[in-house]
């Protein structure tokens, strides 16, 4: 009998079709505090259903272990990077980021990822899109989920990328060559204005939130709000099913506000519970992006939490009881593994919203080629 229903088996799977199953050339990369799989655009279907149908293959979505793909069952490393030549005169290359859902079937192109950025650069000089000149290379990246851009510093001594180093990040064991990423133009890309509410602080459902867009969306709440310390762990939180449906009809009221429309469907925005710093930081974080909680915290994310930590008014900012002076700035946002800091130029910080401006946003990150090869 099983032998049987075998040899139909063989005999229908070979019968049928099957073009999703062939080789894509891949590279797998961590990027920061995150990892994914970076193609070039080239290699990939141009047609975006059948893209997504390929990439979901690929990670092995939609499954809570994606044991049949690529994926690493979490948010953080069911991430994809594609890069082409940039078709515009001011940059080197194109980023799409997409999302890939680890449970469900969908691949998501609302948010950016500043974390698999830090990857871009060293993928897009290993595969000859930018010539390495000099002993470091500037990367100049479009990212086509929001419009901005981007540079990154990239070692590339003898015209090859360089991996190792002495820089460290928090979220990462060991130290790599660091990647230095600087932001120009982020403010509100992917809700038009930096405080797309048009105001400091809001209440949603009785809860004071300061909505924010500095790169990344991000709802900021107090954790006291709910009752927390804030020094909860990412996996305490997440075993919180009352606090997680709280933050769930806060995120999808909120996403409204800011323009986002329905976001029940995207992962944006992101909800970063904050409390007062324990470790020498500005403030306390912890995030949920949106339905795990972070074991750090997003790049951009981020930039978004230490721009509300400045302007006046916001739940950060009353909440670090700090003022900060106009000009160059570091911030450093605590999280579950470490801290983050940002090095931010503003202007207007005690002027309110109208005429507060955030200039340029720096970081550092490393990156690494894990794996180049053929992904089925
Ligand atoms: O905010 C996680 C990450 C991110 C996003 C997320 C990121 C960013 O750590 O720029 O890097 O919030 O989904 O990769």
């Amino acid at each position: 009998m099983l032998s049987m229903k075998i040899n139909n088996l063989m005999a229908s799977s070979i019968e049928q079709t099957q073009p999703i199953l062939q080789p894509y050339p891949c590279f797998i990369m961590r990027g920061g505090t995150s990892k994914g799989l970076f193609f070039l655009a080239e290699d990939l279907p141009t047609n975006t259903d059948e893209r997504d149908r390929v990439l979901l293959h690929l990670m092995g979505s939609p499954d809570e272990r994606q044991i049949d793909g690529l994926g690493g069952a979490h948010p953080l490393t069911s991430k994809v990077a594609i890069v082409s030549k940039s078709t515009r005169p001011d940059t080197d290359v194109d980023y799409l980021f997409l999302q890939v859902v680890v449970n469900k079937a969908e691949v998501s192109t609302t948010q950016n990822c500043g974390n698999i950025l830090a990857a871009v650069g060293p993928f897009a000089i290993e595969k000859g899109l930018v010539k390495a000149t000099n002993a470091v290379t500037a990367v100049r990246i479009h990212m086509l989920n929001t419009g901005a851009n981007a540079v990154a510093l990239i070692e590339t001594p003898d015209g090859k990328v360089n991996y190792e180093g002495s820089a460290t990040i928090d979220g990462v064991p060991g130290s790599a060559a660091p990647v230095l990423l600087d932001f120009l133009d982020i403010a509100g890309s992917s809700c038009g204005a930096l405080f797309p509410t048009g105001k400091a602080q809001d209440v949603i459902f009785d809860i004071p939130v300061t909505c924010v867009d500095n790169g990344m969306p991000v709802v900021l709440l107090n954790a006291a709000s709910f009752g927390l310390t804030g020094a909860e762990s990412p996996a305490e939180l997440e075993q919180n099913h009352a606090l997680k449906s709280k933050i769930e009809a806060i995120r999808l009221a909120a996403g409204k506000l800011m323009h986002l429309g329905d976001v029940s469907k995207q992962t944006v925005p992101k909800m970063s519970l904050i409390s007062p710093a324990l470790n020498g930081g500005v403030v306390s974080t912890r995030t949920f992006i949106p339905h795990r909680v972070h074991d750090a915290i997003g790049v951009l994310g981020s930039v978004s939490v230490a721009t509300a930590c400045v302007l006046q008014g916001t739940v950060a900012n009353d909440l670090v009881q700090h003022s900060f002076s106009d000009g160059t700035i570091s911030i450093d946002v605590e999280h579950p593994t470490g801290l983050f800091t940002i090095e931010m130029t503003v202007s207007g910080s005690c002027e309110g919203i109208e005429n507060f401006a955030v200039h340029r946003a720096a970081l550092l990150r490393t990156a690494r080629l894990l794996m180049r090869g053929e992904a089925y």
